[in-house]
Parts: C-alpha cells; sequence; structure tokens
C-alpha cells in the first residue's frame, strides 16, 4: 500500500525535469500503520535540512549515527521526538548526504515532518527515485537497483533468494564478466587488423572466433534461464484437468480455502479457465503456484463449450504441473485416455487426484489405486472435497512437485525480465554474425555490437529517459 501523500504531480511538488533534477528529495520509506514511520531524505541540502529540524548543527563525525533528537518546524513548535541519522556522501543508499528520520509512526507525524522537510527545501521523490540515484551515483547495478524492487514484491522464498543473489551483484558480475572478454575480443581484433601483414596466429580471424564459442554458451544458458525465473517470480503454472464432473472446481475451491468456481452437479459447469494464485509451504519454503480450474472433456459439447476444451488442453500443454482430477466413482477411462494422449505428460509433472473419497468403501479405494498404479506406475491421491480428506497432502505434493520444477544451482544467475532476454538475444545474434564474418574489421564491429546489445543489463549504456522508464514502477521511499 502507497501512503497517501502529496502526489508528486502536486504543481507545488513537481519537478519538470523529472528523475533528472538534482533536487534534495524526500519521501516515507515505510507504510503507514507501524509503530515507527521512516523518512528518507537524499541531496545537497539534505544536511542542512537536517540541521535545521533538529537544531544542531551536524558534523562529519555524526556520520551514521543514530541521533536522538527533538524536531521543531521553523515556527519552533516540536513535531515529534524522533531518531534521524545523516549519511554524509558518498557513504549512503544514493550516494549523495542523505537523513534518514524515524518518527512514532502516526500517519499524522509523518505527514508533518514531511511537510516540514518540504517547507526547507525538499521534494517528494518519484517512484523509486533513491534507488535511481544510486545507479546513477554507481552505488549500486541497475541489476542491483532491479532486485531492490523485486525484493519488495516477492511474494515467495524461491523469489525472494534470487532478488538477494541479485542484490549481491551476481547478475551484474556475470553480465559484466562476458561484455569485458567481449571487449578483450574486439581489442585483439584490433590489434590483428594493425598486424595483418604479419600473420600472428594469436589474433588471426579464425582464432578469434573459437573464443566466441563459449560466451555465446553462457548468453545462451542466460535466455534458457528466463522460464524458471519468471515461475519463481510469479508462481509455476497447474492445470486442474479431467472429464466434466470429476470434482476439478470443488477440489480447486478445498485448495484455495474459498468458493471460488461455480461447482454443481451439472456436467459442463465450468467453461473457461478460472485461474487464482497460491502460496503453499513444504520443506519450510514458500512456493506460488498459478493453479487453473478449467472446463471437463467430453465429446458431443456444443460451440461455447468446445471452446472451453481447447483452453483446457491448452492451459495443460503451457503448464509444468498437471493434476488429473479423476472421480474415484465413475473414472471413465476410455473417455479421459484420448484426451491425456494429447498432453506430453512426460514433460511435466503428473498428480493424479482421485476424488470423492467419501462415496467409496475401502476396497473400492483399493481397486482404483491399484488401476492408477498399473496405468501410470504412480500413486494416485485420494481426496474428498466434502470432508477435505487428503487435501492438504495433494497441497504437499504439489508444493513439493513445484519446487522441483523452479530449483536452481547455488548462486545461478536467472532472467526475470523479458527485455533482458530481448538484449541478450540480441547479443547473441551479433555473436552469430561475428562468426560468419569475413574479415576482422566486420568482426570487431559484430562483437562490439554484441557488447552494446547487452548494455541493459548493466545499465551502462541506457539513455536516462529509459532508466527514468524502468525506476517509474518502484514504489516511492525506494
Ligand atoms: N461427495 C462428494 N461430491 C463431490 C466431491 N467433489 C465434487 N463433488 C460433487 O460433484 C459434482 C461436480 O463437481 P465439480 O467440482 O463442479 O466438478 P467439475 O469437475 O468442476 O465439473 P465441470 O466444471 O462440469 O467440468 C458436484 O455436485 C460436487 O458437489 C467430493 O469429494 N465428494
Ligand atoms: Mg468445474
Amino acid at each position: 500500500m502507497q501512503p497517501t501523500w502529496p502526489a508528486a504531480s502536486d504543481p507545488t511538488q513537481a519537478d519538470p525535469s523529472g528523475y533528472l533534477s538534482e533536487r534534495t528529495i524526500a519521501a516515507p520509506c515505510t507504510p503507514p500503520g507501524g509503530a515507527i514511520g521512516v523518512l528518507r531524505v537524499s541531496g545537497s541540502e539534505a544536511l542542512r535540512i537536517g540541521a535545521a529540524l533538529t537544531g544542531r548543527a551536524l558534523k562529519p563525525e555524526d556520520d551514521r549515527k543514530a541521533l536522538f533528537s527533538r524536531l521543531r518546524q521553523d515556527t519552533g513548535q516540536v513535531l515529534d521526538e524522533a531518531v534521524v541519522t545523516p549519511f554524509f556522501a558518498p557513504r549512503s543508499y544514493t550516494g549523495e548526504d542523505s537523513l534518514e528520520i524515524a518518527v512514532h509512526g502516526s500517519p499524522r507525524i509523518m505527514e508533518r515532518v514531511l511537510d516540514a522537510v518540504f517547507a526547507l527545501g525538499a521534494r517528494l521523490a518519484l517512484p523509486g527515485e533513491f534507488s535511481f540515484r544510486a545507479v546513477k551515483n554507481g552505488k549500486m547495478s541497475l541489476s542491483q537497483a532491479e532486485a531492490v524492487r523485486e525484493l519488495v514484491a516477492a511474494e515467495n522464498d524461491f523469489a525472494l533468494e534470487l532478488a538477494l543473489e541479485k542484490l549481491s551483484g551476481s547478475q551484474h558480475r556475470l553480465v559484466a564478466g562476458i561484455r569485458d572478454n567481449l571487449m578483450q575480443l574486439c581489442v585483439l581484433s584490433e590489434l590483428g587488423i594493425d598486424f595483418a601483414d604479419q600473420d600472428v596466429d594469436e589474433v588471426s580471424l579464425p582464432r578469434l572466433k573459437e573464443r566466441l564459442g563459449s560466451l555465446k554458451e553462457m548468453l545462451t544458458e542466460l535466455v534458457g534461464s528466463f522460464d524458471r525465473g519468471s515461475r519463481l517470480a510469479e508462481g509455476v503454472p497447474v492445470t486442474i484437468f479431467g472429464l466434466p464432473n470429476a470434482g476439478k472446481s470443488s477440489f480447486f475451491n478445498s485448495l484455495l480455502g474459498e468458493d471460488r468456481s461455480i461447482v454443481s452437479h451439472l456436467a459442463g459447469t465450468t467453461r473457461d479457465v478460472v485461474r487464482e494464485r497460491l502460496n503453499l509451504r513444504s520443506a519450510g519454503k514458500t512456493v506460488t503456484l498459478r493453479l487453473s480450474d478449467t472446463a471437463g472433456l467430453r465429446a458431443g459439447a456444443d460451440r461455447i463449450e468446445a471452446i472451453g476444451m481447447e483452453r483446457t488442453l491448452k492451459s495443460a500443454v503451457e503448464s509444468d504441473l498437471l493434476v488429473v482430477v479423476i472421480d474415484g466413482a465413475e473414472p471413465g477411462w476410455e473417455n479421459l485416455l484420448p484426451y491425456l494422449s494429447r498432453i506430453d505428460l512426460k514433460s511435466k509433472e503428473c498428480l493424479f487426484v482421485l476424488s470423492k473419497s467419501d462415496l467409496m468403501t475401502p476396497a473400492e479405494h483399493v481397486r482404483l489405486s491399484d488401476e492408477i498404479r498399473g496405468r501410470f506406475g504412480v500413486e494416485g491421491h485420494w481426496i474428498s472435497s466434502v470432508n477435505h480428506e487428503g487435501v492438504a497432502r495433494v497441497a504437499d505434493a504439489l508444493a513439493s512437485a513445484a519446487i522441483r520444477r523452479i530449483g536452481r544451482g547455488r548462486e545461478e544467475v536467472v532472467l526475470t525480465r523479458i527485455e533482458h532476454v530481448r538484449a541478450v538475444e540480441g547479443a547473441i545474434r551479433c555473436l552469430d554474425r561475428a562468426r560468419d564474418a569475413s574479415d576482422l574489421v566486420l568482426f570487431a564491429t559484430d562483437v562490439r555490437h554484441g557488447m552494446g546489445e547487452l548494455g541493459p543489463l548493466i545499465g551502462e549504456t541506457l539513455p536516462d529517459d529509459i532508466l527514468g522508464k524502468i525506476f517509474s514502477d518502484f514504489c516511492i521511499g525506494k
């Protein structure tokens, strides 16, 4: 939730140069409602503003010290008792002189202190402007700043771990390393051009081309990591699949713990894909699923239902996990198997859920369990959406399967942004052209373009307006 502070478009606060303005900025960086509220101030006026508010000069020996202070307005009226921490440039988050002011968390106090800071010359920060300045001042790389945003937005432990690693600079180090290697190739090819008549093997075209291979491999791996990256951050896609009336929507609702999909005894109740996100815990970790409840599959459906069924199959094909719900009382194998055969089950994790256990005798349970084992070589999971028996066990199995899908090596860099994937693909195309280049001049040009394509990942060649765009979807105060 964003605090309700004056909008950045407020004419008294707005600054036409936006992110490029060098004015001192201020914003709350904790949401309203906590016991303590923290305001951040950054820019050349920050220490003067701090001195005016606290009534004491802030000296270099106060750097990073928490100073208990009584904050006063220029009228002398006390605003609050607060802890003010000055940070002297460049040893601050933004690289500029900064203050962190911890006040009592009342929204009214926060607002009054912020108003006083504005009256002393600061303006409200734009979304992500503190991080923007940190990048501009070389305090962190662009991918680290993005990691800050991802850290705040992380919904599950895997996204959190990834963001923390990115924050430590892992992505930047990897991509900058590849870029440095390309740079070296450029330098060598320039040398090769200069020494063309002396036939130096080290800088000959074939030798330089040899060195492209491993760099291209690393870039290709990075592109391939995106699928997992988006699943880590946004959830693992799971499709609930089966014949009409099998109990798919009932199971979906039981998992979610809410009445999300319509359930009825009429076959063909669900007609479209119903999507919902669900966070599950397994082995002490939270993982996010993107669950889809789908239309049941049957022959002789009308036109609308047939469209729904196509969507079911598409969702199943695109999912990592397939939950096949089978009506325990009436499996209907002959109807189900043709649809299952249209999906490449080997490429997915597949769970068989046997529904309506409450309607069945123990002997019937055993018979159908044996049948599932015989047909698919796996154990079926019995559940009842009426008394919820077995649902928690399936949830656990789903979480473990999802975790298996997104598992990654320690510190393996995983791309999470589509624009980064596009940039790396662009670099790969340049390296392919370099591999086919007929002389060193063309080779050097293509390698140089490849380096340029990697710019957005390391934030070195981004024009300010693009940087501004990137930071505009941060929250205020970051
Ligand atoms: N006794 C019992 N009835 C169930 C159970 N699960 C579902 N039902 C009933 O079975 C009928 C069909 O349930 P749904 O969840 O709508 O089935 P569906 O697979 O979503 O059906 P479609 O949307 O038509 O494809 C409803 O009358 C449910 O109340 C269960 O575990 N036990
Ligand atoms: Mg349904």
